[in-house]
């Protein structure tokens, strides 16, 4: 509420989904009468893209601090890319407030751990130290010395102990600015539901509204008009638009100028700005992408996504990433010229060390991603559900962050049940807007780096084997471009209708294809169909749909080393799946794949079985 306040109060105007100012304000009297309701720009939390003015979506808490981070690390980068003698274009402060709840998860922690690592002076947040959470007072479950816990992360710790005295906070933010060799952790004494004469200092005044005897001591106790509801009077807009909004405006056109200086000194600089903040390629983004000659012997899709990640980085200058201390693992450092490691001595870094911390580091990728720069992070798959809430605001505010999961199923191994991913595949699909893609050889990694690069609003997980795949001749299969629609024939029946469709993604699809060709030699014609992405099939025409899985072929064969959640849909009623329905064991993975039933030998049996049955059914 206090944010939508000072939307309104300062007057923020607001743009359409074309990013078109016409002079709306982004927060009017109404939408906070209406706050919380269908359709009101305020809702129960601030939603980035839903309200102008709202940087980021917040609400699950900590995920703001963590994301201010990536702000922050944002900030310091494209500073040291873009900046020039004279154009300082990147230098700005970045504020998060946050309170005792943000305090306590664990996320916050990860992230201010690697804020005072990397010694992002320009970060400061204010911590409302009111002492009181949702079961009441916070030392119910929470009596740590937050200041000495800052100050071991290498932050500068300042202390208000009123948040009333704006002299105080004045001098502490000046403090923070004058602070040129770490983050600034202001923590401010306050009262929650300060003023309100009996819920004072209490968790009622948290959660409940205060009730309209309590609103109106309230009102006396300001000195307020008891009986009006929504009153602001003419002369406080005016005083914030004086104040705040005339200095924005100011600092706005002030920047706007010093770009169109930098324009003329700096031409291609100013190209590159300009696309990355509008989420646009460079022309020759997809120049020297590579492609992978047949070999079945193969190579692992984390070695094929690691080739084209840093083939693209060289044509895209403003990806950058890392992982959660798994670059090595992952494939996924960047080592085309100048790429470098971020650190707190090297701003222009384009390699980020996230340390071991999943959590902060997918909130610090959305941070950097609402900065506009392309950012990816990569771990193992197993640990997306570390990741998760921050996966999760990542669709929510529509960002384009790349997420580089690899050791994608029990193909890990030895590792065993710990490492061995089994729902984390059907539960990233579940996440709304998030585009997963499982490419099954080096062919289809190209083919899904092309559909990552060419995101502008959606996040995307790409799940890459540990293990090697073979190179799939593609004189004899389709081609791999088909992965750009979630699902294609990759091999087929010949001069027939199949009798038996064999469906997998990922690493299962060269089992199908060994299937399918011992199908052939006794007489059975199969069809192949390689489905990377779920999503991007389901946005496919029906006639599309139809003729990758026509509908009366009821015979039909899923394969996928994961839960098999959500498979029906495409294995139908009739059809069957080799899937996991355990967390899986540590051994050898050819052990592992007899064990599950991830052999040629499986699949071609549950196909005759399937083509059987479906021939019954035919005849009755
Ligand atoms: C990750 C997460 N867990 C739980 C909640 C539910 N929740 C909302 S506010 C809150 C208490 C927060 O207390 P504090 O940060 O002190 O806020 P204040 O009481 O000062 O408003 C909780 C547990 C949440 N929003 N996010």
């Amino acid at each position: 509420m206090l944010l939508y306040a000072l939307l309104h109060l300062a007057q923020v105007k607001a743009v359409n989904p074309k990013y078109e100012r016409l002079g709306e304000p982004s927060v009017t009297l109404a939408d906070l009468k209406n706050f919380r309701q269908l359709d009101s720009r305020c809702p129960g939390h601030p939603e980035y893209r839903w309200t102008s003015g709202v940087e980021m979506t917040s609400g699950p808490l900590g995920q703001g601090l963590a994301t201010s981070v990536g702000m922050a690390i944002a900030n310091r980068w494209m500073g040291a890319r873009f900046n020039r003698p004279g154009f300082e274009l990147f230098n700005h402060d970045v504020y998060a407030l946050c309170g005792d709840g943000c305090m306590m998860e664990g996320i916050s922690g990860e992230a201010a751990s690697l804020a005072g690592h990397l010694k992002l002076a320009q970060l400061c947040w204010l911590y409302d130290n009111n002492k009181i959470t949702i079961e009441g007072p916070t030392d119910l479950a929470f009596s740590e010395d937050v200041g000495a816990r800052f100050a071991a992360y290498g932050w500068s710790v300042l202390r208000v102990s009123d948040a009333n005295d704006l002299g105080a906070l004045e001098r502490a933010l000046q403090t923070f600015k004058a602070t040129n060799d770490r983050p600034t952790l202001v923590i401010v004494d306050s009262h929650i539901g300060y003023g309100a004469p009996h819920k004072q200092d209490t968790s009622a005044a948290h959660g409940e509204p205060l009730g309209e005897d309590e609103i109106k001591l309230a009102k006396k106790y300001y000195g307020w008009p008891q009986d009006e509801h929504f009153r602001v009077p003419a002369e406080v807009l005016e005083h914030f638009q004086r104040g705040m909004g005339q200095r924005g405006h100011a600092l706005r056109q002030a920047w706007m100028a010093l770009f169109k200086g930098y324009e003329a000194h700096y031409p291609e600089l100013a190209d590159q700005l300009y696309r990355m903040q509008h989420r646009q390629l460079p022309d020759a983004w997809d120049k020297d992408l590579p492609s992978f000659e047949p070999d079945p012997k193969g190579l692992a899709g984390r070695v094929a996504s690691g080739k084209v990640l840093n083939a693209l980085a060289r044509n895209v200058p403003w990806l950058i990433g890392g992982a959660a201390d798994l670059t090595p693992s992952t494939k996924t450092r960047l080592d085309c010229e100048g790429a470098g490691d971020f650190s707190a001595q090297n701003g222009a870094g384009r390699n980020l060390h996230f340390g071991i911390r999943e959590h902060a580091m997918s909130a610090i990728l959305n941070g950097l991603s609402l900065s506009k720069v392309r950012p990816y992070g990569a771990g193992f798959l197993i640990f997306s559900d570390y990741a998760r809430p921050a996966i999760r605001l990542s669709a929510l505010m529509e960002l384009p962050v790349i997420y580089i999961f690899t050791h994608d199923s029990i193909g890990v191994g030895e590792d065993g049940p710990t490492h061995q991913p089994v729902e984390q595949l059907a539960s990233l699909r579940a996440v709304p807007g998030l585009i997963t893609l499982r490419p099954a050889d080096a062919n289809e990694v190209v083919e899904a780096w092309k559909v990552i690069a060419q995101r502008h609003h959606e996040p995307i997980a790409l799940v890459l084997t540990r293990q090697a795949l073979p190179t799939l001749d593609r004189t004899q299969f389709a081609p791999a471009s088909g992965l750009q629609k979630g699902a294609y024939v990759l091999a087929d029946a010949v001069d027939s209708q199949p009798q038996v469709l064999l469906l997998a993604s990922g690493s299962e699809v060269s089992v199908c294809v060994a299937a399918y060709q011992q199908l052939q030699g006794q007489g059975i014609q199969a069809r192949v169909v390689s489905m990377p992405s779920w999503e991007l099939f389901e946005r496919q025409d029906e006639a599309y749909r139809n003729s990758v899985l026509p509908p009366d072929v009821g015979a039909r064969v899923g394969v996928e080393q994961a839960a098999t959640l959500g498979w029906d849909r495409y294995v139908g009623a009739q059809g069957c799946m080799v899937g996991m329905h355990t967390f899986g064991a540590s051994a050898p993975l050819a052990a592992l794949q007899q064990k599950f039933g991830f052999a040629p030998e499986h699949v071609v049996a549950l196909a005759r079985e399937q083509v059987e049955k479906s021939n019954t059914i035919r005849s009755q």
